[in-house]
Protein backbone atom coordinates (compact mmCIF):
# COMPACT_ATOMS: atom_id res chain seq x y z
CA UNK A 1 0.00 0.00 0.00
CA UNK A 2 3.11 2.49 0.57
CA UNK A 3 2.95 3.28 -3.16
CA UNK A 4 -0.65 4.32 -2.96
CA UNK A 5 0.14 7.45 -0.47
CA UNK A 6 3.79 8.08 -1.89
CA UNK A 7 4.59 11.60 -1.46
CA UNK A 8 7.30 12.82 -4.08
CA UNK A 9 9.00 14.60 -1.48
CA UNK A 10 8.36 13.56 2.23
CA UNK A 11 10.62 15.63 3.94
CA UNK A 12 8.95 18.95 2.99
CA UNK A 13 5.20 18.30 2.98
CA UNK A 14 3.16 20.48 4.66
CA UNK A 15 -0.18 19.37 3.48
CA UNK A 16 -1.49 16.43 2.43
CA UNK A 17 -2.51 16.57 -1.50
CA UNK A 18 -6.16 16.15 -2.42
CA UNK A 19 -5.94 12.57 -3.41
CA UNK A 20 -4.09 11.96 0.33
CA UNK A 21 -6.82 12.83 1.87
CA UNK A 22 -9.26 11.39 -0.12
CA UNK A 23 -7.20 8.34 0.65
CA UNK A 24 -7.60 8.72 4.04
CA UNK A 25 -10.81 9.64 4.33
CA UNK A 26 -11.84 6.04 2.58
CA UNK A 27 -9.65 4.13 3.87
CA UNK A 28 -8.85 5.35 7.53
CA UNK A 29 -5.15 6.08 7.15
CA UNK A 30 -2.76 7.71 5.64
CA UNK A 31 1.44 7.20 5.20
CA UNK A 32 3.38 9.78 4.75
CA UNK A 33 6.67 8.31 3.18
CA UNK A 34 10.61 9.73 4.30
CA UNK A 35 8.75 12.43 6.53
CA UNK A 36 11.75 12.76 9.07
CA UNK A 37 14.94 12.70 7.53
CA UNK A 38 18.04 10.17 8.84
CA UNK A 39 19.08 12.93 11.39
CA UNK A 40 15.57 13.49 12.71
CA UNK A 41 15.64 9.54 13.08
CA UNK A 42 19.17 9.51 14.77
CA UNK A 43 18.72 12.23 17.04
CA UNK A 44 15.68 10.20 18.48
CA UNK A 45 16.81 7.42 18.93
CA UNK A 46 20.16 8.97 20.89
CA UNK A 47 17.58 10.60 22.96
CA UNK A 48 16.20 6.91 24.08
CA UNK A 49 19.35 5.98 24.61
CA UNK A 50 20.19 9.28 27.46
CA UNK A 51 16.43 8.32 29.08
CA UNK A 52 17.57 4.50 29.88
CA UNK A 53 21.15 5.76 30.95
CA UNK A 54 19.38 8.35 33.27
CA UNK A 55 18.91 7.41 36.60
CA UNK A 56 18.43 10.47 38.33
CA UNK A 57 15.30 11.03 41.01
CA UNK A 58 14.79 13.74 38.35
CA UNK A 59 13.88 11.09 35.42
CA UNK A 60 10.43 11.14 35.86
CA UNK A 61 9.54 8.39 33.59
CA UNK A 62 6.96 5.80 33.80
CA UNK A 63 7.40 2.48 31.87
CA UNK A 64 5.15 -0.52 30.91
CA UNK A 65 7.02 -4.06 30.44
CA UNK A 66 5.27 -6.27 27.85
CA UNK A 67 7.86 -8.70 28.45
CA UNK A 68 7.74 -11.80 30.99
CA UNK A 69 6.98 -9.46 33.68
CA UNK A 70 3.96 -8.18 31.31
CA UNK A 71 1.55 -5.60 33.43
CA UNK A 72 4.55 -4.27 35.88
CA UNK A 73 4.69 -0.83 35.44
CA UNK A 74 7.52 1.39 36.88
CA UNK A 75 9.79 4.64 37.07
CA UNK A 76 12.41 4.00 33.92
CA UNK A 77 14.95 5.32 36.68
CA UNK A 78 13.97 1.63 38.89
CA UNK A 79 14.22 -0.35 36.00
CA UNK A 80 16.98 -3.02 35.37
CA UNK A 81 18.72 -2.49 31.86
CA UNK A 82 17.57 -6.11 30.93
CA UNK A 83 13.97 -4.91 30.18
CA UNK A 84 15.11 -2.85 27.26
CA UNK A 85 15.75 -6.48 25.33
CA UNK A 86 11.93 -7.22 25.47
CA UNK A 87 8.79 -5.59 24.12
CA UNK A 88 7.93 -2.76 26.63
CA UNK A 89 6.22 1.33 26.35
CA UNK A 90 7.41 3.88 27.79
CA UNK A 91 4.82 6.73 28.81
CA UNK A 92 4.54 10.03 27.59
CA UNK A 93 8.42 10.91 26.41
CA UNK A 94 6.64 14.46 24.99
CA UNK A 95 6.33 15.57 28.52
CA UNK A 96 9.87 14.99 29.39
CA UNK A 97 12.16 14.92 26.32
CA UNK A 98 12.06 17.75 24.16
CA UNK A 99 14.01 16.01 20.88
CA UNK A 100 11.31 13.31 21.31
CA UNK A 101 8.32 15.94 21.92
CA UNK A 102 9.51 17.81 18.63
CA UNK A 103 8.74 14.57 16.88
CA UNK A 104 4.97 14.19 18.32
CA UNK A 105 4.49 17.99 17.62
CA UNK A 106 6.72 18.81 14.97
CA UNK A 107 5.54 21.53 13.12
CA UNK A 108 4.32 20.03 9.74
CA UNK A 109 3.11 17.21 11.19
CA UNK A 110 0.65 19.00 13.48
CA UNK A 111 -0.28 21.32 9.76
CA UNK A 112 -1.70 17.86 8.68
CA UNK A 113 -3.26 16.61 11.81
CA UNK A 114 -4.74 19.71 12.08
CA UNK A 115 -6.02 19.69 8.56
CA UNK A 116 -7.27 15.82 8.99
CA UNK A 117 -8.90 16.63 12.32
CA UNK A 118 -10.59 20.48 11.39
CA UNK A 119 -9.06 21.64 14.78
CA UNK A 120 -5.95 21.81 16.12
CA UNK A 121 -4.31 18.96 17.17
CA UNK A 122 -4.06 18.27 20.85
CA UNK A 123 -1.32 15.77 21.60
CA UNK A 124 -2.72 13.72 24.54
CA UNK A 125 -0.41 11.08 25.57
CA UNK A 126 2.83 9.11 23.63
CA UNK A 127 3.95 5.51 24.10
CA UNK A 128 7.61 5.35 23.29
CA UNK A 129 8.50 1.83 21.92
CA UNK A 130 11.28 -0.22 20.97
CA UNK A 131 9.39 -3.46 19.95
CA UNK A 132 6.51 -4.42 18.77
CA UNK A 133 3.48 -4.08 20.65
CA UNK A 134 1.73 -7.69 19.98
CA UNK A 135 -1.35 -5.87 20.77
CA UNK A 136 -4.41 -7.82 19.57
CA UNK A 137 -7.06 -5.44 17.21
CA UNK A 138 -8.24 -2.91 18.97
CA UNK A 139 -9.85 0.58 18.58
CA UNK A 140 -7.89 3.33 20.42
CA UNK A 141 -10.79 4.97 21.65
CA UNK A 142 -11.29 1.82 23.75
CA UNK A 143 -8.85 3.67 25.88
CA UNK A 144 -8.55 7.21 25.32
CA UNK A 145 -12.24 8.16 23.21
CA UNK A 146 -12.26 11.67 22.39
CA UNK A 147 -15.30 13.89 24.25
CA UNK A 148 -16.58 14.12 20.61
CA UNK A 149 -16.63 11.11 18.87
CA UNK A 150 -13.95 10.99 16.31
CA UNK A 151 -11.85 14.24 16.72
CA UNK A 152 -9.31 12.06 17.28
CA UNK A 153 -6.09 10.81 15.47
CA UNK A 154 -2.91 8.46 15.96
CA UNK A 155 0.28 9.37 14.35
CA UNK A 156 3.21 6.02 14.25
CA UNK A 157 6.77 7.44 13.84
CA UNK A 158 9.00 5.22 12.49
CA UNK A 159 12.77 4.90 13.75
CA UNK A 160 13.98 1.68 12.35
CA UNK A 161 12.68 -0.41 9.22
CA UNK A 162 9.84 -2.77 10.24
CA UNK A 163 10.02 -6.10 8.65
CA UNK A 164 7.75 -9.28 8.83
CA UNK A 165 10.28 -10.59 11.85
CA UNK A 166 9.88 -7.40 14.22
CA UNK A 167 6.37 -7.30 14.67
CA UNK A 168 4.65 -5.14 11.69
CA UNK A 169 1.66 -2.87 12.91
CA UNK A 170 -1.66 -4.25 11.10
CA UNK A 171 -4.90 -2.60 10.29
CA UNK A 172 -7.78 -3.05 8.48
CA UNK A 173 -8.71 -0.41 6.08
CA UNK A 174 -11.94 0.84 6.20
CA UNK A 175 -12.70 -0.05 9.47
CA UNK A 176 -13.13 3.40 10.27
CA UNK A 177 -16.37 3.24 8.94
CA UNK A 178 -17.65 0.79 10.16
CA UNK A 179 -20.51 1.59 13.46
CA UNK A 180 -18.17 1.00 16.59
CA UNK A 181 -18.80 -1.04 19.47
CA UNK A 182 -20.93 0.25 22.24
CA UNK A 183 -20.33 -1.16 26.08
CA UNK A 184 -23.14 -1.11 28.35
CA UNK A 185 -22.71 2.59 29.35
CA UNK A 186 -23.67 3.54 25.37
CA UNK A 187 -20.07 4.68 25.25
CA UNK A 188 -16.54 3.31 23.49
CA UNK A 189 -14.43 3.76 26.46
CA UNK A 190 -13.76 -0.43 27.43
CA UNK A 191 -15.15 -1.53 30.22
CA UNK A 192 -12.93 -4.55 31.17
CA UNK A 193 -15.93 -6.89 32.27
CA UNK A 194 -17.15 -6.57 28.83
CA UNK A 195 -13.88 -6.83 26.70
CA UNK A 196 -14.34 -10.51 25.95
CA UNK A 197 -17.85 -9.50 23.75
CA UNK A 198 -16.26 -6.34 22.45
CA UNK A 199 -13.39 -8.75 20.99
CA UNK A 200 -15.95 -11.39 19.46
CA UNK A 201 -17.88 -8.12 17.98
CA UNK A 202 -14.64 -7.47 15.91
CA UNK A 203 -13.75 -10.84 14.97
CA UNK A 204 -17.51 -10.89 13.83
CA UNK A 205 -17.39 -7.57 12.27
CA UNK A 206 -13.94 -8.46 10.42
CA UNK A 207 -15.67 -11.49 8.66
CA UNK A 208 -18.66 -9.85 7.90
CA UNK A 209 -17.64 -6.82 6.15
CA UNK A 210 -14.56 -9.06 4.75
CA UNK A 211 -12.00 -6.67 6.30
CA UNK A 212 -8.53 -7.31 4.89
CA UNK A 213 -5.56 -6.92 6.93
CA UNK A 214 -2.81 -4.89 5.88
CA UNK A 215 0.80 -4.34 7.66
CA UNK A 216 2.95 -1.53 7.96
CA UNK A 217 6.60 -2.29 6.53
CA UNK A 218 8.44 1.19 6.60
CA UNK A 219 11.56 2.82 6.55
CA UNK A 220 12.95 5.15 9.19
CA UNK A 221 11.32 8.05 9.19
CA UNK A 222 8.00 7.05 7.45
CA UNK A 223 5.06 8.01 9.15
CA UNK A 224 1.36 6.06 9.77
CA UNK A 225 -1.53 8.55 10.74
CA UNK A 226 -4.42 6.63 11.53
CA UNK A 227 -8.30 7.44 12.80
CA UNK A 228 -9.72 7.24 15.83
CA UNK A 229 -11.87 4.54 14.70
CA UNK A 230 -9.12 2.36 12.88
CA UNK A 231 -8.74 -1.21 13.73
CA UNK A 232 -5.45 -2.07 14.11
CA UNK A 233 -2.72 -3.89 16.60
CA UNK A 234 0.83 -5.10 16.70
CA UNK A 235 1.73 -8.45 14.68
CA UNK A 236 3.56 -11.11 16.78
CA UNK A 237 7.08 -10.63 16.82
CA UNK A 238 9.50 -13.40 14.72
CA UNK A 239 12.71 -12.02 16.10
CA UNK A 240 12.99 -10.46 19.54
CA UNK A 241 16.70 -9.36 18.56
CA UNK A 242 15.38 -6.89 16.35
CA UNK A 243 13.90 -3.76 17.55
CA UNK A 244 10.96 -1.97 16.35
CA UNK A 245 11.36 1.64 17.64
CA UNK A 246 8.60 3.90 17.04
CA UNK A 247 6.80 6.77 18.59
CA UNK A 248 3.02 6.66 18.76
CA UNK A 249 1.34 9.70 19.86
CA UNK A 250 -2.83 10.28 20.22
CA UNK A 251 -4.12 13.75 19.04
CA UNK A 252 -7.60 14.90 20.60
CA UNK A 253 -8.52 18.91 19.31
CA UNK A 254 -8.27 21.97 21.21
CA UNK A 255 -12.07 22.28 20.40
CA UNK A 256 -13.02 19.53 23.08
CA UNK A 257 -11.02 21.69 25.56
CA UNK A 258 -12.20 25.05 25.14
CA UNK A 259 -10.23 26.01 28.55
CA UNK A 260 -6.77 26.99 27.33
CA UNK A 261 -5.70 26.54 30.75
CA UNK A 262 -5.77 22.71 29.99
CA UNK A 263 -3.36 23.13 27.40
CA UNK A 264 0.49 23.91 27.14
CA UNK A 265 1.01 25.73 23.44
CA UNK A 266 4.82 25.53 23.20
CA UNK A 267 4.32 27.19 19.53
CA UNK A 268 1.12 28.28 17.18
CA UNK A 269 -0.68 25.20 16.53
CA UNK A 270 2.01 23.00 19.00
CA UNK A 271 -0.20 21.92 21.75
CA UNK A 272 -0.45 18.94 23.96
CA UNK A 273 -2.44 18.36 27.32
CA UNK A 274 -1.48 19.71 30.34
CA UNK A 275 -0.93 16.71 32.59
CA UNK A 276 1.51 14.79 34.53
CA UNK A 277 3.02 11.28 33.93
CA UNK A 278 1.06 8.08 34.45
CA UNK A 279 1.08 6.68 38.14
CA UNK A 280 3.50 4.11 40.19
CA UNK A 281 0.62 2.74 42.15
CA UNK A 282 0.50 -0.69 43.32
CA UNK A 283 -2.32 0.15 45.76
CA UNK A 284 -4.20 3.00 46.85
CA UNK A 285 -2.02 5.54 48.24
CA UNK A 286 -4.01 7.96 49.45
CA UNK A 287 -0.50 10.60 49.75
CA UNK A 288 -0.41 10.10 46.48
CA UNK A 289 -3.87 10.84 45.80
CA UNK A 290 -4.28 13.61 47.69
CA UNK A 291 -0.97 15.36 46.08
CA UNK A 292 -2.47 14.47 42.24
CA UNK A 293 -5.66 16.02 43.31
CA UNK A 294 -4.54 19.15 44.71
CA UNK A 295 -2.36 19.32 41.27
CA UNK A 296 -5.64 19.14 39.02
CA UNK A 297 -6.59 22.16 36.66
CA UNK A 298 -10.07 20.65 35.53
CA UNK A 299 -11.90 22.30 33.11
CA UNK A 300 -14.77 24.80 34.37
CA UNK A 301 -17.45 22.64 32.16
CA UNK A 302 -16.60 19.39 33.82
CA UNK A 303 -16.88 20.75 37.60
CA UNK A 304 -19.97 22.25 36.72
CA UNK A 305 -21.22 18.62 35.99
CA UNK A 306 -20.21 16.39 38.64
CA UNK A 307 -22.66 16.37 41.71
CA UNK A 308 -22.18 18.77 44.50
CA UNK A 309 -20.81 16.18 46.74
CA UNK A 310 -18.53 14.26 44.13
CA UNK A 311 -15.39 13.18 45.80
CA UNK A 312 -12.58 13.34 43.45
CA UNK A 313 -10.37 11.45 46.73
CA UNK A 314 -13.01 8.64 47.02
CA UNK A 315 -13.36 8.41 43.55
CA UNK A 316 -9.56 7.56 42.53
CA UNK A 317 -9.48 5.59 45.43
CA UNK A 318 -12.03 3.33 44.33
CA UNK A 319 -10.99 3.41 40.67
CA UNK A 320 -7.39 2.87 40.83
CA UNK A 321 -7.26 2.48 37.25
CA UNK A 322 -8.12 6.36 36.66
CA UNK A 323 -5.47 7.25 38.96
CA UNK A 324 -2.67 5.17 37.08
CA UNK A 325 -3.92 6.27 33.77
CA UNK A 326 -3.53 9.87 35.33
CA UNK A 327 -6.84 11.00 34.13
CA UNK A 328 -8.38 13.75 35.85
CA UNK A 329 -11.44 12.31 38.32
CA UNK A 330 -14.38 15.00 37.56
CA UNK A 331 -13.56 14.49 33.69
CA UNK A 332 -13.75 10.58 33.90
CA UNK A 333 -16.63 10.47 35.77
CA UNK A 334 -18.76 13.33 33.51
CA UNK A 335 -17.13 11.39 30.39
CA UNK A 336 -17.23 7.54 31.58
CA UNK A 337 -17.67 6.75 35.26
CA UNK A 338 -21.20 8.23 35.59
CA UNK A 339 -22.22 5.79 31.96
CA UNK A 340 -20.36 3.12 33.97
CA UNK A 341 -22.54 3.33 37.38
CA UNK A 342 -19.14 3.70 38.97
CA UNK A 343 -18.23 3.92 42.40
CA UNK A 344 -17.12 7.58 44.67
O1 LIG B 1 2.85 -0.19 17.60
C1 LIG B 1 2.06 -1.08 17.91
O2 LIG B 1 2.37 -2.27 17.92
C2 LIG B 1 0.64 -0.75 18.29
C3 LIG B 1 0.52 0.61 18.88
C4 LIG B 1 -0.88 1.02 19.17
O3 LIG B 1 -1.83 0.33 18.91
C5 LIG B 1 -1.14 2.32 19.76
O4 LIG B 1 -0.22 2.93 20.32
O5 LIG B 1 -2.28 2.80 19.70
FE1 LIG C 1 -3.65 1.44 19.29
Amino acid sequence: MRTATASPAGNSLTALTPSQKRFFGENGYVILQGFFDADRVAEAKARIGALWEDRSPSNPLVIDYQGPDAATRAHLRDTDPSVRGQPYKLNDVHLADPVLQNLALDPRLVAILGDVLSGTPLACNTLLMERGSQQGAHFDTFYMPSPTPNMMCASWIALDPVSEDNGPLFYYPRSHVIPPFRFSSGGLHAIGEEMPEANAHLARIIAEYGLQEERFYPQPGDVLIWHAQLLHGGSPINDLRQTRTSLVTHYWTTLDFPDPASWIELSPGRVMLRRGHQHVAKASDPADVDAFVRGLRTPRKYLADVPADFDPHAYLLHNMDVFRNCMDPYLHYVLHGRGEGRKW
